[in-house]
């Protein structure tokens, strides 16, 4: 008897991969953005098949996934921010309503959404995940990304 294992891969990466991108902390959310756009790239994926949406923060994030979700334009998505740690409460109510939301709208949808959103105790810690010597999470959610679309294609129903 032999065990069945099915998992994605980074091989077969064609597919349109929308990123919704929120605009704050931009410093540090377009080491993102170039993170995963080199990704997509370095897989295979064209210029063409990639498309950028922007939105003022993370906070605005998961209506414009909804909203590209219902599209049905793309094989994934990926969701990029950074949340960063401030003085107030606020930063709780804005991290956990975009990761809510993001979550949300990937099971309601059917799309794999990749998370590449940021959410982080300060600056520092920001910079060493976008590029530094955390890696790039924009990046990694790209490769998150890719490998899901590859296991729902071997899942189809
Ligand atoms: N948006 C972020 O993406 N990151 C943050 O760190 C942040 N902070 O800390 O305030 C932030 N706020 C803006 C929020 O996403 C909305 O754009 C805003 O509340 C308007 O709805």
């Amino acid at each position: 008897m032999s065990l069945t294992v099915v998992e994605g891969n980074f091989v077969a990466a064609e597919g349109k991969y929308t990123l919704v991108v929120g605009r704050f902390n931009e410093f540090v959310v377009e080491s993102l953005v170039d993170g995963a756009v080199d990704t997509l790239k370095r897989h295979g994926v064209s210029e063409e098949n990639i498309r950028i949406v922007r939105v003022p923060g993370a906070f605005e994030v998961p209506l414009a996934v909804q909203r590209v979700a219902q599209q049905k334009r793309d094989d994934a998505i990926i969701a990029l921010g950074a949340v960063i740690r401030g003085g107030t409460p606020h930063f709780e109510f804005v991290s956990n309503e975009s990761s809510k939301g993001v979550a949300q709208v990937s099971l309601d949808c059917g799309v794999p959404i990749a998370n590449g959103i940021l959410t982080v105790n300060s600056i520092e810690q920001a910079i060493e995940r976008s590029g530094t010597k955390m890696g790039n999470k924009g990046a990694e959610a790209a490769l998150s990304a890719i490998e899901m679309v590859s296991l729902l294609r071997q899942l189809e129903v």
